[in-house]
């Protein structure tokens, strides 16, 4: 019988996929001559039984626990007990950075790969957006977006089964982790907001003050692609009313002026002067003053 393999790194929600797919009917035992525990069920694919395995997570394949020298097993065992063994690679797709690791050190093994880009309606949430063809193109494997919990997507994964694929990326070991961010860089993932109120600290160049939408992992490099300008907060709000200043050579000249358009700091609005009525055209000033311009 063909065998399914659920991995990923540990909370991705490889189990509430497993369940998903299998159904009520699975069993839960140890890994020979180990204390750990993985689950195993049966669905039918077309009309053929496989087995699918709830593989313990990890975050890559050179274990560190007995869980993931289990998971490390396991994924040396597919392939090599028949054709149509198979890997779903469920990923974290908020953390496309950690989870792309081992998406690449399975796809080197040559296994036949599918990819679940889990947590897609979290990226939905923190604004992150992925190509998902485009990943699929530079993975050389199906990639297809779920959410476990509402149960999205699981159907087109089940459907993408029969189309997993042994990799077609190459790279050098040492370059893995150059690799993953190529991946992540090619546009596949962006940060479409960003912002920050903290004040850019003397010696910071940009991109200071971007505060990262998606949870980073540690050592991340933030490249060009996943950051957009920062845009200063607004400061004066349509109607609000502002003081117009003059403030030259000894010269300071005030009056009460009502703004048109909201507006931040250096930006040039409109604003009536409230005795006058007239309407005249002046730049906004950090404090919240605006001048005329002549
Ligand atoms: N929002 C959201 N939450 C999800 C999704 N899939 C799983 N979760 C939640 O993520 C958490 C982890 O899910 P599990 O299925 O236990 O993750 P796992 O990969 O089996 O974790 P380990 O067995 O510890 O490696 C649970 O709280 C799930 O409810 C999803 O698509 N969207
Ligand atoms: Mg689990």
């Amino acid at each position: 019988m063909h065998k399914i393999l659920l991995m990923g790194n540990p909370n991705v929600g490889k189990s509430v996929i497993f369940s998903r797919l299998t159904g009520v009917n699975v069993i839960a035992s140890n890994y020979p001559g180990t204390t750990v525990e993985f689950t195993r069920g049966r669905m039918k694919l077309g009309n053929e039984p496989v087995e699918i395995i709830d593989v313990p997570g990890t975050y890559d394949l050179d274990p560190t626990s007995p869980a993931e020298e289990v998971a490390v097993q396991m994924a040396k065992s597919a392939g090599s007990m028949g054709e149509g063994d198979v890997i779903i690679n469920v990923v974290d797709a908020t953390n496309l950075e950690r989870n792309l690791n081992l998406t690449l050190q399975l796809l080197k093994d040559g296994k036949p790969v599918l990819l679940a880009l889990n947590l897609w309606d979290e990226t939905r949430h923190i604004g992150i957006s992925i190509d998902v063809e485009k990943l699929q193109k530079i993975l050389g494997v199906p990639v297809v977006p779920t959410c476990a919990i509402t149960g999205e997507g699981i159907k087109e994964l089940v459907s993408e089964l029969p189309h997993a694929k042994a990799n077609t990326l190459q790279y050098k070991e040492e370059k893995r982790w150059e690799k993953v961010g190529e991946i992540i860089s090619q546009e596949n993932v962006k940060i479409e907001e960003t912002l920050s109120h903290y004040p850019e600290p003397a010696g910071w160049k940009p991109p200071f003050g971007l505060v990262a939408k998606r949870r980073l992992p540690a050592n991340s490099v933030i490249r060009p692609q996943m950051i957009g300008p920062v845009r200063s907060p607004i400061i004066v709000k349509r109607n609000q009313s502002v003081l117009i200043k003059i403030d030259r050579l000894g010269l300071l000249v005030t009056a009460m002026g009502s703004a048109m358009q909201e507006a931040r700091v250096g930006d040039f609005i409109r604003v009536k002067n409230i005795d006058s009525q007239r309407i005249i055209v002046a730049k906004v000033n950090e404090d919240g003053t605006v001048e005329p311009v002549f």
